[in-house]
């Protein structure tokens, strides 16, 4: 179901689309490219780019450039449809001029993550969140929350209760993970996130409510 390439750019710099998009299959019949806008925020440090990375990779990189930020061109074929994602992932301190470009460039998901080991990454996401959802009219169903750093369990200062209940009031999605302890939670959470939309999209939005009933009984810790 994935990778045909990855290639990070310069940040905002979002490559141009072809129009329209179409690719062919071994069999000769050909299918519609959907373009998928992700963008990945949250307080530095809590790992947006190992999260970004291992789920387009699989690989976990100890660290990177703090400053750095970039997006990354990923195609998958997901049930059938194939998608070109540009996944954005922000760094340096969050400013409503950041997030605000984030929307304005017309992202199509954020994952907003926070470390279950810093209780003010946690508040910051819930800004985040608040921000997004009550200033810029994001689609609750667009936002999920991510609880990362699951491993570190004695230096935790966010419970997994914490990000359901917060996740639940904002009627977004929610999972807890640690990334650096495999590929297939981060990846389960982006394609679980990419299938839902997919959907979403073919069979016209269901209620946001249904969507979240939907989510929420699904497994909700991948940790
Ligand atoms: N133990 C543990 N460390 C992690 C995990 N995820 C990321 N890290 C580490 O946390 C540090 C920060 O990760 P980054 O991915 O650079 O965080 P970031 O959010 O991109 O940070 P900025 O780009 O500075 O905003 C790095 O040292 C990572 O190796 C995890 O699940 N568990
Ligand atoms: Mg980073």
């Amino acid at each position: 179901m994935e990778k045909c390439s990855y290639h990070p750019t310069a940040a905002y710099e979002r490559p141009p689309l072809k129009s329209p998009m179409v690719k062919r299959r071994k069999n000769g019949t050909t299918s519609s490219v959907k373009n998928v806008q992700i963008a990945v925020l949250g307080k530095d440090g809590v790992g947006k780019s190992a999260f970004t990375v291992r789920a387009l990779t699989r690989r976990f990189i100890g660290e990177y450039d703090k400053t750095l930020e970039s997006t990354y061109r990923h195609h998958v074929e997901l049930d059938g449809q194939f998608l070109s994602l540009d996944v954005l992932d922000t760094a340096g301190k969050n400013s409503l001029e950041k997030i605000d470009n984030c929307v304005h460039t017309g992202s199509d998901l954020f994952f907003v993550l926070y470390s279950t080991i810093d209780r003010s990454s946690f508040e910051e996401a819930s800004l985040l969140c608040q921000y997004l959802l009550k200033t810029k009219n994001v689609n609750p169903a667009c936002l999920i929350l991510v609880g990362n750093k699951s491993d570190l369990k004695h230096f935790r200062e966010v419970d997994e209760y914490e990000g359901r209940l917060l996740a639940q009031a904002l009627e977004c999605g929610f999972y807890q993970l640690s990334v650096s302890e495999g590929f297939d939670d981060s990846q389960n959470v982006l394609y679980s996130t990419l299938r839902q939309y997919v959907n979403t999209q073919k069979h016209g939005s269901p209620s946001i409510r249904l969507f979240f009933d939907n989510v929420l009984s699904r497994k909700k810790s991948v940790a």
